[in-house]
């Protein structure tokens, strides 16, 4: 990290997102109570706050259109380094329409919605098109009020596309990072996207873009070579001359903070109730939101296969399955939700008895002690994401699990089954045999192997960590835009 010595003060770091890592919740007249949500990029970024100082710009989460409660929940977030972005009336055509209703499907390679609204004279695409442009100007306003010369702005995901290009219109000088948390797609999935070019023009303008693994960084070059013309190398891309720097940075979790939960007597109070409550029978796990990328169905269907096929199973296995509301705004999202209930009623329905649920379904979080004590518990982690840029879930159950060396049955199109693949049993979710046995396989795999994939695994989980991925893109940037300085010099 390159100190400012002239004004003898650690360099400051905008972190931003669509989302603040608080919660904000309203108690009274202009007054708010807010908690921290520690996700990976949170944990990642406590990491490298000690050189840096933070602060994170994005939506407050909730809503609020009063200027004297505005300045209420400002004043309260600068107690936590957050500064609010309000989107008010342009919020659900750019969140609920523009990013998930278009973009994230595309990422994920399953192509445009086909819904009537949207075949509709493309009225509605461009109304979203139209709020996603407005969105990322209001989140430039806000960093321009807060921006100090020398800052970095470090950019996340599909929700701020346009940010580098509005950024550097503003002071090309600006030191700009983006990183995205999702899959990036093979070409021939996202050029079918209509505003295909100006997004990739404007992500390049950034000094460093950074990826979950490999293939999204490749797809990605190949990508811009195609639709823009531009020349890809094993730096980046470079257009006229001028190099985009593109690297991978595997995201991670905080290790230690799963680990300590777990040793925690109220979370060995909720382990020793689940063992109970669960006694002679083997826990299957699943923790997702319920996203359609998650492939909840196909979980659900392979299972199903599993009990049609081993009869003297039914009685001895239970599927817990989390299932995490999400993005209710999107008709494709109250889809899955009514097609997961009713696999949900059907194999209960088919399986089930008096004394025994095969499916335990939850349409609903838990509090972080009881995921652990359910992530330790677990005989079985089955993770049957259809796309995902990472999956965070299958490396925390592996830090949890270092008494009883569960197994992880994970999806090769997660970005977790590149870096957990050589511990856990990988599947295609789409190939319902195939996970079926995965299933059982894990269930009946002897303790020596278990422990032997548990370790590979869990030494890439301490190793991998949130704080490491944080450094390693920071320092990424750092080294960029130092060896930009020394040129501009020259
Ligand atoms: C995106 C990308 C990428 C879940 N249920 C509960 C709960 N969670 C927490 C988990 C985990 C997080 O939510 C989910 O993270 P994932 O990585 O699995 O998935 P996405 O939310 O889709 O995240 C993904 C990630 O960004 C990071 O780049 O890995 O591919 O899609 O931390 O613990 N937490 C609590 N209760 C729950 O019921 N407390």
């Amino acid at each position: 990290v390159v100190y400012d010595e002239a004004c003898g003060r650690r360099p400051r770091l905008l972190v931003v997102a669509n989302r603040l890592p608080v919660s904000a919740k309203r108690t009274g007249e202009n007054s708010w109570s807010l908690e921290m949500s520690p996700g990976g990029l949170v944990s990642g970024l406590l990491g490298v706050t000690a050189q840096f100082d933070t602060k994170w710009v994005g939506w407050p989460g909730v809503d609020v259109y009063d200027e004297v409660e505005k300045r209420a929940l400002s004043k309260s977030l600068a107690e936590m380094k957050c500064i609010p972005v309000f989107l008010e009336e342009v919020f659900d055509q750019y969140y609920n329409g523009y990013c998930n209703g278009i973009l994230w499907p595309i990422l994920h390679h399953m192509g445009l919605p086909q819904e009537d609204h949207h075949l509709d004279t493309n009225k509605t695409f461009q109304t979203q098109y139209d709020a996603y442009k407005k969105a990322n100007r209001l989140f430039l306003d806000v960093i321009i009020k807060n921006y100090e010369e020398g800052d970095i702005v470090w950019c996340h995901d599909y929700h701020l596309m346009f940010l580098p290009q509005y950024l550097k219109e503003y002071n090309s000088k600006i030191k700009v990072g983006w990183f995205l948390h999702s899959p990036f797609p093979s070409s021939e999935v996202y050029k079918t996207l209509p505003s295909r070019s100006e997004l990739l023009r404007s992500v390049l303008r950034a000094d460093l873009l950074g990826f979950h693994t490999y293939d999204f960084a490749r797809h990605f070059v190949s990508t811009c070579t195609r639709i823009l013309g531009v020349e890809g190398t094993h730096e980046g891309v470079v257009d006229q001359g001028r190099v985009t720097r593109v690297a991978v940075f595997p995201i991670g979790i905080d290790p230690d903070r799963f680990i300590r939960a777990c040793e925690l007597p109220e979370v060995k109070q909720q382990m020793n109730e689940l063992k109970e409550r669960f006694a002679g029978k083997k826990v299957i796990l699943g923790v997702d939101r319920l996203d359609m990328i998650k492939g909840i169905p196909q979980k659900f269907l392979g299972f199903e296969k599993f009990l049609e096929e081993n009869p003297n199973w039914r009685d001895k296995v239970v599927l817990v399955q989390i299932a995490v509301p999400t993005r209710n705004g999107v008709p494709e999202y109250r889809k899955v939700k009514t097609q997961v209930h009713g696999l949900v009623g059907r194999i209960n329905g088919r399986f089930g008895s008096v004394s025994s649920l095969p499916i335990h379904h939850m349409d609903r979080s838990v509090d972080f002690n009881y995921l652990c004590a359910l992530y330790a518990i677990a005989d079985v982690m089955l993770v049957t994401s259809l796309r995902d840029g990472m999956n965070l879930v299958s490396y925390e159950f592996v830090a949890c699990q270092e008494v009883k060396k569960g197994v992880l049955v994970l999806s090769e199109f997660a970005g977790a089954g590149q870096s957990l693949g050589a511990g856990a049993l990988l599947v295609n979710p789409w190939n319902v045999t195939e996970v079926s046995s995965a299933i059982k396989e894990a269930l009946n795999m002897p303790a020596e192997e278990r422990e032997k994939r548990h370790r590979v695994n869990f030494q890439y989980v301490k190793t991998h960590s949130a704080k490491k991925w944080g450094d390693d893109f920071m320092s990424e940037l750092n080294e960029i835009c130092a060896e930009s300085e020394i040129q501009i010099r020259k």
